[in-house]
């Protein structure tokens, strides 16, 4: 096949991108490589030392011969090119992760809810009317997240994208209909991903787009059996309080000997999934498109289900690293259960990687081997979702440590 990586450059599109080209197809990345650019704007760097744009896709050719082109387009900025080069490259299948993806990230101030809504939802629309435009036939495999349900649950899993529901009609009788799961976003960037889906749901009715959404839980791990071909291949690694993943952060902070950052009673359940899993999906997705007409095909790209406390628990019985409580700085509930569904990956052969396969010690390996690259000052999250909850915060200061088992 051929593909286009959209996004590219970034955790989960370098992986995917490395995943697909393995495997045979004729990959290109496009990417504005602006995540890179955030990284200067927050003055952090990825806990691994992640090489140029140039040199990683280098190093792909030395190890592998397989080129990777880079064409570097901004989505939101520039639909000509977009159009320009999707209409000479023609893919048969576009892999869209080309947004800006942190929720801390989104809620820092104005500016980033600004600038988060208006890139993701412009890149989005703008890739969705190109591929009108040109008349291509290209399958859009779009990376989405398990925040666009919220986290909540009446009792019943979550489905995979549709809740089936009846409504009673006037003359007495019920009608059966499918509609998509209410949307209940947690944050600006959450919410840029329930527009994506009412904008994926309109191109798919009104001009037969091949859609398949693929709502992601939590991503933990860094490496892929291809990012550990050669040591300039590695993968990105965020532990910065607006871009780290809570299980990945844990374990670098009991790895570099910070306390482990529970937000609140950290009673909050979260779907998750490893890297490897994660690009695995997506080439499942890729080889299983929809019909044209067909639906937006909605998966849940999750593996399993924990509460934040017991991931802490969990990483303070290995390695003894103490737990501290802190003052939420999100709008979420306290507490949570959460039960999903993800019959379809499972379905099509995706066999589950999960906490208990040994890959956690290999995340704290990582953060040890590059502790020295970590700084300090990024650990905490800082970004408040209201100016109530920063009060908060600030008034609270640091709460005393509170050492489980200890
Ligand atoms: N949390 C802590 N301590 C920390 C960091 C986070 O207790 O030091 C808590 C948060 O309050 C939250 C939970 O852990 O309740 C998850 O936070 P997170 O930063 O790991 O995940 P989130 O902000 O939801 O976003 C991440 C990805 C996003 C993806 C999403 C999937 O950055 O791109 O869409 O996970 S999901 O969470 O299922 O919506």
């Amino acid at each position: 096949m051929r593909i286009a990586v959209l996004g590219g450059d970034g955790f989960v599109g370098w992986p995917a991108a490395l995943h697909l080209s393995a495997r045979g197809h004729e990959v290109v990345i496009v990417d504005s490589l602006v995540r890179r650019a955030i990284d200067g704007e927050l003055d952090v760097q990825s806990l691994t030392p992640i090489t140029s744009p140039k040199e990683r896709r280098d190093a792909w050719r030395e190890v592998t011969g397989r080129v990777i082109p880079l064409e570097r387009i901004d989505l939101a900025e520039d639909y000509d090119e977009l159009k320009g080069w999707l209409g000479r490259f023609r893919p048969d299948a576009v892999v869209h992760l080309a947004e800006q993806r942190a929720a801390p990230y989104s809620m820092k101030s104005a500016r980033h809810k600004r600038y988060t809504v208006d890139n993701n939802v412009r890149a989005t629309h703008n890739l969705l009317a190109a591929i009108v435009e040109l008349g291509l036939d290209a399958h859009l495999v779009h990376l989405g997240t398990m925040g666009v349900y919220g986290y909540g649950t009446v009792g019943a899993p979550i489905p995979e994208g549709y809740l089936p529901v009846r409504v009673d009609l006037e003359d007495g009788g019920e009608a059966a209909q499918e509609i998509l799961y209410p949307a209940n976003p947690g944050s600006v960037y959450h919410m840029t991903k329930c527009l994506d889906q009412v904008l994926f749901a309109y191109y798919a009715k009104n001009d037969g787009l091949r859609i398949s959404d693929l709502h992601q839980g939590i991503v933990w791990g860094t490496n892929t059996e291809e990012t550990l071909k050669d040591p300039r291949l590695v993968n990105r690694f965020d532990y910065d309080g607006d871009y780290g993943t809570v299980l990945n952060r844990l374990l670098l902070q009991a790895a570099v000997g910070h306390p482990l950052t529970v937000h609140g009673t950290g009673g909050q359940t979260r779907a998750f999934i490893h890297i490897k899993d994660s690009v695995r999906c997506i080439e499942l997705a890729l080889l299983n498109p929809p019909k044209r007409g067909e639906r937006v095909r909605i998966f849940n790209q999750m593996t399993e289900t924990h509460r934040v406390r017991d991931l802490a628990n969990m990483v303070h019985a290995m390695t003894g690293a103490p737990i501290e409580n802190v003052t939420n700085p999100r709008n979420e509930a306290a507490e949570n259960d959460l039960v999903v569904r993800n019959d379809q990956f499972l379905a099509l052969g995706l066999e589950p990687t999960t906490l208990r396969e040994g890959l956690l010690d290999e995340v704290i390996e990582v953060a040890r081997r590059h502790k020295d690259r970590v700084d300090p000052r990024h650990i905490p999250c800082t970004s408040a979702w209201t100016d109530a909850i920063r009060r908060r915060m600030e008034e609270g200061g640091r709460p005393a440590l509170r050492v489980v088992g200890g």
